[in-house]
């Protein structure tokens, strides 16, 4: 999604909330969620229409349109920034509470003068709150639970998901500026790590000064926390910390080898360099006598000089990779994908785009195969029931012809509690792909998960496990598995486990994907998009199986469709797929 119109959406859907938090009237706040859903929905680039053009586009009307407008001159929906000013910071921090919404937390804060997590605790303790109209010891209970989630995932680290927008919107805006010969994202979102403790942004240039006062004056800097000659320290519209880092062209290759780090991977490079009579820095790898420069332009070419092949950023974590490439070991990790195995359409509710539109931009992302997996029945909301996917099928029969990639007819199964499946069997053997994913009940301990999870497993027409733990980064901590059972299980079944690639999600895990590797178990990458833009989520997905040392071999969607048919039919049959 174009950065201006991910960081529009935010704005919109907190000052919904704000709204909400301040006693607005529903219909206002209502207003604002249109909002909110008008530019997520838009297909165009929001940066960059007039407001004609804006008005024009479908939801969105006279008054959000000018708000874009003050957007883009001030970085900031005024009235979202007046609404921070108003509404009580305790008020705000309460619904951080999972749980807890806005109107108990009005209710705390102006009967109880709750005004932040600590007084919350109190009051519970003190068994206050269930003295309200309306609440209970129940809603105690609950308020506790939730405080302790808040607990689990509290952390200072902000998850890629929240940053990546920015980030890339600022190597942009960088690479653009005058005298920049080269940028880009160093760090952990050059690692592609799933949260992010703050960004590092490498420019060479023979200019530092300028180019750095002039990313500090940029409109998406908040603040500047310190700017030297080569150095500079900002704060982005989200309090999120960007630390950038002029250098000469020179030295590019060793000072992208030293900000991408990790430190514990610098550290083993360096020592392998002093081993062979160098020494390693941001400005160069030199000969420890006469200091002359023998590498520096270009990381390969340090790593080369070094007796290392080339280290793909994903792997730099000092787990091995090191030694693995001085040996010449280092895995061939995979890069691209001939298909996507969980995806969503209009069919089922939550799908934003029809099966035509996706399959266009699964073709143009140059996916040979994609799998439209709409939810399956169980899930209440929006799930199809048999006869819709029937329907579905004659549909996707008809579309065959007329789109750029094959359709495969797949489903999005829910694991039941006891890992029960949402049709007979017979329906299910219909399907050309089935994911099957835990939805519901995320609170069990980690025995009925795993239990639950492997029956599935054991059913034929389950192919593929997706979202394994639940987790969403940032917002909920997954629920534990005894993943040894589940790896166990996947290879005697012949099921994959999903690598799914929203990086809300990343779940399996980088850990969890080098244990499935070392297991022999086959993977999936999948977008599970629902709109066209997140097709472009497969990146952080390949990302995340390299960080796990996936080859091409261990992914199912690397197979071409024979190959994959093969899997499919195996696991039919009962035969384990190798
Ligand atoms: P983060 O920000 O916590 O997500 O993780 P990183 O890896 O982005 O860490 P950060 O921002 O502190 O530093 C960026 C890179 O700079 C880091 O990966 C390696 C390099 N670096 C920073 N401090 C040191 C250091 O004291 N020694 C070495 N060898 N490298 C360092
Ligand atoms: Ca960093
Ligand atoms: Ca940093
Ligand atoms: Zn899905």
């Amino acid at each position: 999604m174009p950065w201006a119109n991910e960081e529009l959406g935010r704005q919109f859907a907190e000052i919904a909330d704000l709204l909400k938090l301040s006693g607005a009237d529903r219909f206002r706040v209502r207003a604002y969620e249109r909002a909110r859903d008008a530019v997520n929905a838009a297909r165009v680039d929001l940066g960059e229409l007039d407001s004609d053009e804006l008005s024009a586009l479908e939801g969105i009307g006279g008054s959000t349109a000018r708000k874009i407008v003050e957007f883009r001159l001030m970085g900031e929906i005024p009235m979202l920034t007046e609404l921070r000013r108003e509404v009580p910071s305790g008020l705000i921090a309460l619904v951080q509470v999972p749980g807890l919404g806005p109107k108990t937390a009005r209710q705390l804060h102006d009967q109880l003068a709750i005004d932040s997590l600590d007084a919350l605790r109190t009051a519970l303790d003190a068994g206050r709150v269930r003295d309200l109209p309306g609440l209970g010891v129940k809603t105690e209970e609950n308020l506790r639970a939730g405080l302790a989630r808040l607990d689990a995932t509290a952390t200072r680290r902000t998850p890629l998901a929240d940053v990546i927008g920015v980030a890339e919107e600022l190597l942009i805006r960088t690479r653009a500026l005058p005298d920049v010969s080269e940028a880009a994202l160093a760090g952990s979102v050059r690692r592609v790590r799933d949260t992010i403790g703050d960004l590092d942004l490498l420019v060479a240039t023979q200019a530092p000064a300028d180019v750095l006062r002039r990313i500090a004056s940029d409109q998406l800097v908040r603040d500047v926390v310190a700017l030297g000659d080569t150095k500079l320290t900002v704060l982005t519209l989200r309090d999120l910390q960007v630390d950038v880092r002029a250098v000469d062209p020179a030295a590019w290759g060793a000072a992208l080898i030293y900000f991408t780090g990790s430190k514990a991977h610098n550290v083993r490079v360096r020592e392998l360099a002093l081993r062979r009579g160098a020494t390693l820095s941001e400005y160069g790898l030199f000969a420890r006598d006469g200091d002359a420069l023998l590498a520096g332009g270009d990381e390969a070419g340090v790593y080369a000089h070094l007796g290392l092949t080339m280290i793909p950023p994903t792997l730099r974590e000092d787990r091995g990779e090191v030694a693995a490439a001085a040996a010449g070991t280092l895995p061939d990790v995979v890069t691209t994908l001939r298909g996507d195995l969980h995806g969503h359409s209009d069919w089922s509710g939550d799908g934003r785009a029809s099966i035509e539109e996706m399959a266009a931009a699964a073709a143009a992302a140059g996916l040979e195969y994609w799998a439209v997996t709409d939810h399956a029945e169980a899930l209440a909301i929006n799930g199809l029931t048999a006869e819709q996917f029937a329907q579905r099928r004659a549909v996707l029969a008809g579309l065959a012809e007329h789109v750029d990639v094959t359709l495969l007819d797949g489903a999005e199964l829910n694991i039941g509690v006891d890992g029960e499946l949402d049709y007979d069997d017979e329906v299910l053997a219909r399907f050309d792909f089935c994911v099957a994913s835990v939805h519901s009940a995320l609170g069990r301990d980690a025995a009925s998960q795993t239990a639950r999870i492997i029956t599935a497993m054991q059913h034929p027409s389950v192919h593929a496990i997706g979202h394994l733990t639940g987790r969403k980064l940032g917002l909920r901590p997954g629920f534990e598995v005894h993943f040894d059972e589940i790896l166990e299980a996947a290879l005697r079944t012949g099921t994959a486990l999903e690598v799914n690639a929203s990086p809300r999600r990343l779940d399996l895990s980088d850990d969890h994907v080098r244990r499935a590797v070392d297991a022999g178990v086959t993977l999936t990458i999948s977008s599970d998009a629902h709109q066209p833009s997140e097709l472009d989520n497969l990146r952080f997905g390949i990302a995340t199986a390299q960080r796990g040392w996936a080859r091409a071999a261990d992914v199912l969607n690397c197979r071409d469709l024979d190959g994959l048919r093969d899997f499919v039919e195996r696991k039919r049959a009962g035969t384990r797929s190798s």
